[in-house]
This record gives structure tokens, C-alpha cells and sequence, in this order.
């Protein structure tokens, strides 16, 4: 008799206590994060065979270069969102300005709001390298029956109610958390389920991973060139091993298994750090933290940045404490 596997469904409802606000709530937004992640991985395992791959000709909020998917993505999670009547407002990577969700009977009662990275790595698409969707939610904080305003997004990231990825890799996998630990569920394709394969999740004592694109050295701030050289040193636990894929959301897990740790410092072109605060940094610090890491703008904890702005960027450091509390004494 095959071990009996969890599914998405079933967890949701056994730890339902762990959600501090209505369980049915919660159930209804991961259900709906779940539909569009099956619906996105579909068009992602066949883009290359359609005439989905390429540009659309259009740029998103960061003057990025929008491939099809991305757009294609952006629009799906959007669509599931609203559907299930369950946010109020969704703030994504693909939208330059936040969008006030109300409901079919034109009201706005919902309690939360989710900032969203759609397709992640989408530069990836056409090499066949694996890509990823970052999500992070929140409560409200403006009074309900009210349109969306731009304080229900500029929140700190602990403020976060949960946050999560799904990893279109050699397998499809969601991993989320709602404060009470870090739980991954991978998507059997011929079912259309997602199975709980990797319950709480923490980094490893032995963090031995380090993840930066080297080629922007000349840029890096001193203290991270001189962690570059720490991490090169022949010492009792190193030399490391470098590893970078370019797609955060693929880095970050490998580091999370593994033991590591991703930077993206500020560069030339990015002097405030490349990866955005509200739908990037805050939903994988969420994560790390909460599988045991750290997650720091070299010399401030992430989750405790006070937001200014939409589409802010900060500097990144995340993964194994150890690893990212070195990488702070060098600043
Ligand atoms: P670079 C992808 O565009 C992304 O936002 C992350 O997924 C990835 O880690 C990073 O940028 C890669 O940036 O400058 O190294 O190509």
C-alpha cells in the first residue's frame, strides 16, 4: 500500500488553526493561488512549442522587457484572484499602479490585499530554465467596504498574514507559509494535485552555497567584494561552491534545501539593488525566516524595511544566518 500523501486541500484544512484570521478565507486565496499556478504551469511546460515565447513588445512597471508568458501570467493570477472574491487589491510586478479589486455586487468587504511576481525569471522562458511566481498577502489596513489605497500595500513585511512561491522546475512545486513554518507541495501532472512533499522545511546547519552574479563585481559595494574573497578562501568549511541560475525563486530554494545563500547587492545600474521589496524580498524573507534563516539589506533585517514606494528596490542577502550575519560584518 503506497504511503498516504497529503494533499494542498487536506493541509489547508488540518492546520486551518494556524491561520490567525478566518480559515475559510485563507483556504479560499491559496485555492485560488493553486488554480492559476496549475493553469500557468500548463502554458509554462509548453512554451516552446507555441508562439508564446518572445516579446509582447511591451515593458512592465520596471521598464523590463515583458515576454508573453509574463503578461499571459500576470492575468491569470489576477483573474483566479478576483474571481474568488477574496482580495480587495493586487499589486504585481507586470502593473504600474496597485488595482482596486471590488466584488461582482460592486463592493469592497474583502480583507486582503496580495502583491505579486507573476513570472519571475522570465528572461529564462526561452532557454528553458526554470522560473518562478512569488506571492505575498496582507490584511488591509484601510477601513473595509472602501476601494484599495496605497497604505494597504506600503506595509512592512511582518505584517505579512502569508507568502509563497511556486517553482516551475523539472517539477512544479508550491512552498508557502503562514508563520507557522515552511511547507512544500509538489504537483502530480496527471492528477492536477498538489501533494505535501516536503513538510517543514528548514535550512541546514551547514550552509557551503553562495549565489551572486559575479559578473557585476566591479560595481559590488567593498564589503561584498571582500565576502567574495571570504568565500573563495581554502579555510576549515571552505571554499564554498558558487551557484547562480539567475532565477531567484530557483536559487532561493536550492539554498533553503541545500544551505546557501543569495545576494544581489546594489550594482551600477541598480544602485538601490535590482529585486523589489513588496513582491520579491519580503515574501522570501517571510519564507527564510521562517525555515530557520535570515534574510538582510546588508545592514537592516528585510522584513522590517518601512516601504516608500510600489516597485522599491533594496539590496538582498538571504538565506543560512551564519552566512548572511557574515556578510553583515563586512559591512
Ligand atoms: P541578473 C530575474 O530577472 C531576477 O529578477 C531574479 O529572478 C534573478 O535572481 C535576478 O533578476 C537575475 O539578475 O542581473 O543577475 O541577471
Amino acid at each position: 500500500m503506497p504511503p498516504r500523501m497529503t494533499t494542498l486541500g487536506e493541509f489547508i484544512i488540518e492546520k486551518q488553526k494556524d491561520f490567525k484570521y478566518s480559515t475559510g478565507e485563507f483556504s479560499r486565496l491559496i485555492n485560488s493561488i493553486r488554480l492559476a499556478a496549475k493553469t500557468v504551469n500548463h502554458e509554462v511546460n509548453k512554451a516552446g512549442l507555441v508562439d508564446i515565447l518572445g516579446q509582447t513588445g511591451t515593458s512592465n512597471s520596471s521598464g523590463e522587457e515583458q515576454q508573453k508568458l509574463d503578461a499571459y501570467a500576470n492575468d491569470v493570477f489576477k483573474t483566479a484572484l478576483t474571481n474568488r472574491e477574496i482580495i480587495c487589491g493586487l499589486a504585481s510586478e507586470e502593473e504600474e499602479d496597485f488595482v482596486s479589486i471590488a466584488n461582482k455586487n460592486g463592493d469592497n468587504r474583502n480583507k486582503y490585499v496580495v502583491m505579486i511576481d507573476p513570472l519571475d525569471g522570465s528572461s529564462n522562458i526561452d532557454v528553458n530554465v526554470s522560473i518562478g511566481t512569488i506571492f505575498s498577502i496582507y490584511r488591509r489596513v484601510t477601513p473595509e467596504g472602501t476601494p484599495a489605497q496605497l497604505e494597504d500595500f506600503l506595509q512592512k513585511g511582518t505584517e505579512q498574514v502569508a507568502a509563497g512561491y511556486i517553482l516551475y522546475g523539472t517539477s512544479t512545486i508550491l512552498v508557502y507559509t503562514t508563520g507557522h513554518g515552511v511547507n512544500g507541495f509538489t504537483l502530480n501532472p496527471a492528477l492536477g494535485t498538489f501533494y505535501l512533499s516536503h513538510p517543514s522545511i528548514r535550512i541546514p546547519e551547514k550552509g557551503s552555497i553562495y549565489s551572486i552574479n559575479e559578473g557585476n563585481y566591479a560595481h559590488f559595494p567593498q564589503a561584498i567584494k571582500n565576502y567574495i574573497k571570504y568565500c573563495q578562501e581554502i579555510a576549515q568549511d571552505r571554499p564554498y561552491t558558487s551557484r547562480y541560475i539567475g532565477s531567484l525563486v530557483s536559487d532561493i530554494h536550492r539554498n533553503m534545501l541545500k544551505g546557501g545563500v543569495y545576494l544581489y547587492p546594489s550594482t551600477h545600474s541598480h544602485p538601490s539593488g535590482k529585486l523589489r521589496l513588496l513582491y520579491e524580498c519580503n515574501p522570501m524573507a517571510f519564507i527564510t525566516e521562517q525555515a530557520g534563516g535570515k534574510a538582510s539589506t546588508g545592514t537592516q533585517r528585510v522584513l522590517d524595511v518601512e516601504p516608500t514606494e510600489l516597485h522599491q528596490r533594496v539590496p538582498f542577502y538571504c538565506g543560512h544566518t551564519a552566512m548572511v550575519e557574515k556578510i553583515e560584518s563586512f559591512f
